[in-house]
């Protein structure tokens, strides 16, 4: 598996999206109907909900310290580095919003802080992951698709409750990573 290049998603995979969400949500809507994450059917939060809610999931997606604040996917850092230290190569792969204002510069900087400095340099920001050439790509997104039909990673699919319906493809966490790609 070393001198392989593994492209790992951001959200939902070394960063925790929906735990920043759901905090946000909760604080500023006690009252408002509440998807805990195990509930998640769809991979977009905000088809989670209904029409008249939509703008305030939105709200909180788009306003600043949102990607910032995310706390790490636990196991994420560590797997990053090990995966590193054996030779693989690894990048960030991460599509940002179409509101993009506060998501990228945040993503940055989320990165730089979190798994460190060294990292940013490793960030693939694209709306199309597709287009990026890697061996795996790690992503919690059931389907990934965009203008290449056969992209030349193998999507192994980071386990989220949103995505349990897809069963053709491995299924990753950072606690069994090892096993799966067989370290
Ligand atoms: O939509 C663009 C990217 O934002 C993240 N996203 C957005 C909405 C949502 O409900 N959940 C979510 O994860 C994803 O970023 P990535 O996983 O590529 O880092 C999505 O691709
Ligand atoms: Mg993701």
């Amino acid at each position: 598996m070393t001198n392989k290049r593994i492209l790992v998603d951001m959200d939902g995979v070394i960063a925790d999206f929906d735990g920043e969400f759901l905090k946000r949500w909760r604080d500023r809507h006690p009252d408002k109907l509440y998807y805990p994450l195990e509930e998640r059917t769809v991979f977009y939060v905000k088809d989670q909900y209904p029409e008249e809610l939509k703008p305030l999931v939105e709200e909180i997606l788009w306003e600043p310290t949102f990607f910032r604040d995310m706390m790490p996917i636990a196991g994420a850092r560590e797997a990053l580095l090990e995966m590193a230290a054996v030779g693989l190569e690894v990048f960030i792969c991460t599509s940002p919003l179409s509101t993009y204002r506060n998501c990228v510069l945040e993503k940055y900087e989320w990165v730089e802080r979190t798994p460190g400095a060294q990292w940013v340099r490793q960030i693939i920001l694209t709306k199309d992951k597709t287009l990026i050439r890697g061996d795996l790509l790690i992503d919690d997104k059931p389907e990934i698709t965009g203008v290449e039909s056969v992209p030349s990673w193998e999507h192994v699919i980071y386990d989220r409750p949103y995505n349990r319906n897809m069963n053709n493809k491995r299924r990753i966490t950072w606690e069994n990573w090892r096993d799966v790609l067989g370290f």
